[in-house]
């Protein structure tokens, strides 16, 4: 497996502030508390083969794999970006862990991961990942392309759209009033764009599985769309007819749209589009700008999905 590893930085030149800060305060805290916090993820990462991919984004520098596991959106573990990398930890991901997959196909099958996983070469993808929020990472994810799974079940001619769903147990995981959407969190695609080879099933990243805050243990991600779309933890998948309702489109429409397609020209309400900030780099790392791509720089792969269609009024 071919690498490209970012240089040896300072902790300070390569995390953002936030990250940084903390960090500090908790090192000055107990070395056992250090230990104890660290180890959970550290202990289940298990190493993945992969073979290289023709998928991966141009000369990108990759962002750290401290940025990348420590700064994260995953509501379900906290609304702050350091909540998930502390609370999801300490989730015990069930095992054996199962995808329903049914709706419109011809055959519904529930399939364990382990059985997932052998259905192609996984392979180590670099995509670009853009969050809404204007923040951007390099990311070097492992798995295959998400069609490779679907394609088990035998969608019918009436199936239009892909539903994906998280597991959720209220147990260890916010209740949708304290983070404020609702759970379980909902994505969904058009069946083209679930479909479309760079769509990724993902397993793992930096050569070893999920860790938690990612989304162990599998996930979505759709690098030229917001990262909201990259649903975590997927235990569910239903083929539909109609487009299925989505957490952050369902819960505020006026600022997320279905497709959700990165657009520097379409800005969200309370903020420009146009601009985001690459994690990591610059003073104590806290992100550089740079203008965003149309399609997150994936135009040449995915523009032919949505010809024709008006991408300011369908964001
Ligand atoms: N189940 C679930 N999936 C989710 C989210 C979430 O809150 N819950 N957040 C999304 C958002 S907003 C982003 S930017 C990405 C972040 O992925 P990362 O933490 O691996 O960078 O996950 C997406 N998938
Ligand atoms: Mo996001």
């Amino acid at each position: 497996m071919l690498i490209r590893r970012a240089p040896d930085l300072r902790y300070s030149d390569v995390t953002p502030k936030e990250i940084y800060v903390n960090r500090r305060r908790f090192l000055g805290g107990s070395m056992a508390a250090l230990g104890a916090a660290a180890l959970p993820f550290r202990a289940s990462a298990m190493r993945l083969n992969a073979v290289k991919s023709n998928y991966n984004a141009g000369n990108e520098k990759l962002t750290s794999k401290d940025i990348i596991t420590g700064y994260n959106n995953y509501y379900e573990f906290g609304t702050g970006k350091e909540d998930p990398s502390e609370n999801a930890p300490k989730w015990h991901v069930p095992s054996p862990w199962t995808i329903s997959i049914g709706g419109d196909v011809v055959k519904p099958k529930t399939l364990d991961l382990d059985a997932i996983m052998k259905l192609a070469p996984l392979e180590e993808r670099i995509y670009r990942h853009r969050c809404v929020e204007a923040w951007s990472i390099v990311v070097p994810w492992i798995g295959f392309s998400l069609s490779t799974l679907l394609k088990q079940v035998e969608p019918t001619s009436k199936a239009k759209f892909v539903a994906f769903e998280t597991y959720y147990d209220p147990k260890v995981m916010l209740s949708p009033r304290q983070a404020g959407i609702p759970f379980p969190y909902k994505e969904g695609l058009r069946l083209d764009e679930a479909m479309h080879p760079l769509t990724l099933l993902c397993f793992g990243l930096y050569g070893e599985t999920l860790p938690n805050q990612n989304g162990a243990p599998v996930r979505l991600v759709i690098p030229w769309k917001y990262g909201f779309k990259s649903i975590k933890s997927i235990n569910k998948i239903t083929f539909v007819e109609n487009q299925p309702f989505t957490d952050w489109a369902g819960y505020a429409p006026n600022e997320y749209g279905f497709y959700s397609n990165v657009n520097p020209k379409r800005d969200h309400p309370r903020w420009s589009q146009a601009q985001e900030r690459r994690l990591g780099e610059g003073f104590l790392g806290r992100g550089i700008e740079r203008p965003t791509l149309m399609f997150n720089g994936y135009g040449d792969q995915v523009a032919s999905l949505y010809s024709g269609m008006d991408l300011i009024k369908y964001y």
